[in-house]
């Protein structure tokens, strides 16, 4: 079987030892981080997801998986934000309200700052009041919203909201992403931008952070 899918399966068992073993292996092959985050540890998620949906695994399952996701993320993390020196941005970051998934926007924030971004990062089940306040007090370019839940969705919209109604001047933008949310929806709630995946995300938000 081909390491990257031994990766996706010793996650989808929650085997974090194995997981850190095979990334070793395959980095030592010259497989760049990026593919092993992509073919291995998100491949792996994305069948978690699935099993989940159809009941063929419960929490703890998902619990372990995630785990092992972490693990294998901080391991490639340093090798994932070596390129940038000088500071292109600053972006205040995280989940909103109601949603404790912070995965995804753990991996945004390292493609983030890899990319020259300075990253607050607040974290999972923030308020709307915290990103707009912090972002006006950091002076932030960006507020980048991430959720994963549909029942959190309108969480957005209440912050871009009240973003709007304390920054008169527009000078802070939003980008939202995570899977249930959508360019449509980005649009229909007047966030400046949407990305599908972390890379996306930083390209959206070069081009935000230069408008
Ligand atoms: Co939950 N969960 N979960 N979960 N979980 C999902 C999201 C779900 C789709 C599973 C399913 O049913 N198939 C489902 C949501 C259904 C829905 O609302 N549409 C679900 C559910 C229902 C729940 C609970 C309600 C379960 C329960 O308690 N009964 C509960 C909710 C708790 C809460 O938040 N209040 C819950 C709990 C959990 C765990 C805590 C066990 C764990 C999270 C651990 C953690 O994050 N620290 C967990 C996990 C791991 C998942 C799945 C399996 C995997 C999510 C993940 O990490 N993916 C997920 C199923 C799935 O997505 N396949 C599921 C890997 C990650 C790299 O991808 O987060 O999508 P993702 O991020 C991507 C893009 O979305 C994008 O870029 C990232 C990288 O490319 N992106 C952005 C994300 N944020 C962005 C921001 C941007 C731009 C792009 O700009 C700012």
């Amino acid at each position: 079987m081909e390491i990257l899918t031994q990766v996706s399966m010793a996650l989808q068992e929650g085997d974090d030892q194995q997981v850190s073993t095979l990334i070793n292996t395959l980095l030592e092959e010259g497989v760049k981080p990026e593919k092993i985050i992509d073919k291995g540890l998100i491949a792996g998620m994305d069948i978690i997801g699935i099993k989940f949906k159809a009941h063929e695994i419960f929490l703890p399952d998902v619990l372990l998986a995630a785990k092992a996701m972490e693990i294998g993320m901080e391991k490639l993390k340093p090798l994932l934000s070596l390129s940038s020196t000088t500071v292109i941005g600053k972006i205040v970051l995280g989940t909103v309200h109601g949603d404790l998934h912070d995965i995804g926007k753990n991996l945004v924030a390292i493609m983030l700052k890899g990319a020259g971004f300075e990253v607050i990062d607040l974290g999972k089940n923030v308020e709307p009041k915290y990103f707009v306040e912090t972002a006006l007090k950091a002076q932030a370019d960006i507020i980048g919203l991430s959720t994963l839940l549909t029942t959190t969705m309108p969480v957005m919209k209440n912050v871009v909201d009240l973003l709007r109604k304390s920054d008169s001047s527009r000078n802070v933008k939003v980008i939202i992403g995570g899977a249930p949310t959508s360019k449509e929806f980005a649009l229909d709630i007047g966030a400046d931008a949407y990305a599908f995946d972390a890379v996306s995300a930083v390209d959206r938000i070069k081009i935000l952070a230069l408008s």
